[in-house]
């Protein structure tokens, strides 16, 4: 195996499925229960603002149950005995690679543990209920909060940096995303075109498969871990 100097790992609701977190387009799937225009876009917030509060209120209660496993602590072993800029991409908005200990985090689709005022841009850090009577602690006005979740429509979070660290990585490994929301689906392209390995762990192939040089199936709480074990492996080899 090669060694690799610049590794992005993007992460999506599969990382998170074997800490108990519902994925999004699985049977039981968060958007099962609830209409994707209603909770997750723009024109659903302005419509009903209680509404969308309401469930991702609910959304962060259980979220913040919930413990990393061996696929986040895989991660946190990587960046601590591989020799690399090693960066996590995260299309996740709960906190498990904070938890695992993880390093370099890019949530670009936003986190559930923040609110955001509509009115000043401060970034309020809560686990508590926000809702459309919550005051800013910044600017002091009310009603003005909104999840700091990134909606369908809206542009996403830390691209300057995502955009560079794609364009530079040798290595780029995909946990757990169907590859159907963009532009992160097309994540693993950019990569591929700047030269880089590509890797997709997933419980089958996905959408994109025709970018990932190499497909890894099952869960990625044992794929992962066993990955990580042979990259750190492959040190001693060189
Ligand atoms: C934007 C917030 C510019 C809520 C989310 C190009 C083509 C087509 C459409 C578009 C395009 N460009 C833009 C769009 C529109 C849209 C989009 O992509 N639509 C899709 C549905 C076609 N994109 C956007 O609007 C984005 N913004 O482009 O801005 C712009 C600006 C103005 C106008 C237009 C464009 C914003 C996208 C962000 C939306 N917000 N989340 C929340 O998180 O609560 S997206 C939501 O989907 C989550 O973030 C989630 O992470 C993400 C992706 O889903 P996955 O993580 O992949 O989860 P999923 O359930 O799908 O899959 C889980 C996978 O894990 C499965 O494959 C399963 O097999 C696997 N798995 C399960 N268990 C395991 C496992 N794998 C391994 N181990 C296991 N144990």
């Amino acid at each position: 195996m090669n060694i690799y100097k610049n590794i992005v790992i993007l992460t999506g609701a599969g990382i998170s499925a074997e800490s108990g977190l519902a994925t999004f387009r699985s049977s039981n799937g968060l958007w099962n229960n609830h209409k994707v225009e209603d909770v997750a876009t723009v024109e659903g917030f302005a419509k009903n603002p209680a509404y969308v509060h309401d469930f991702y209120n609910e959304l962060k209660l259980e979220l913040a149950k919930a413990k990393p496993n061996n696929a986040h602590l895989a991660i946190t072993k990587l960046q601590k005995e591989y020799p690399a800029n090693i960066s996590v991409v995260t299309q996740n908005v709960d906190t498990l690679h904070e938890k695992a200990k993880n390093k370099n985090i890019f949530h670009i689709h936003g986190q559930i543990n923040q609110a955001v005022c509509l009115n000043c841009g401060h970034i309020l850090e809560t686990f508590d209920d926000v809702g459309i009577f919550t005051t800013c602690n910044k600017c002091n006005t009310q009603g003005m909060m909104k999840p700091n979740i990134v909606f369908f429509g809206e542009n996403l979070l830390y691209m300057d940096k995502v955009e560079k660290l794609l364009t530079t990585c040798d290595l780029f490994l995909s946990i757990g995303t169907s590859g159907i929301v963009f532009p992160a689906a097309s994540f693993v392209q950019t990569a591929k075109y700047y030269g880089a390995k590509t890797y997709e762990f997933n419980l089958e192939t996905t959408s994109n498969n025709c970018y990932f040089d190499e497909h890894i199936k099952g869960p990625a709480g044992t794929t992962l871990p066993a990955f990580v074990d042979n990259m750190i492996k492959s040190l001693s080899k060189n």
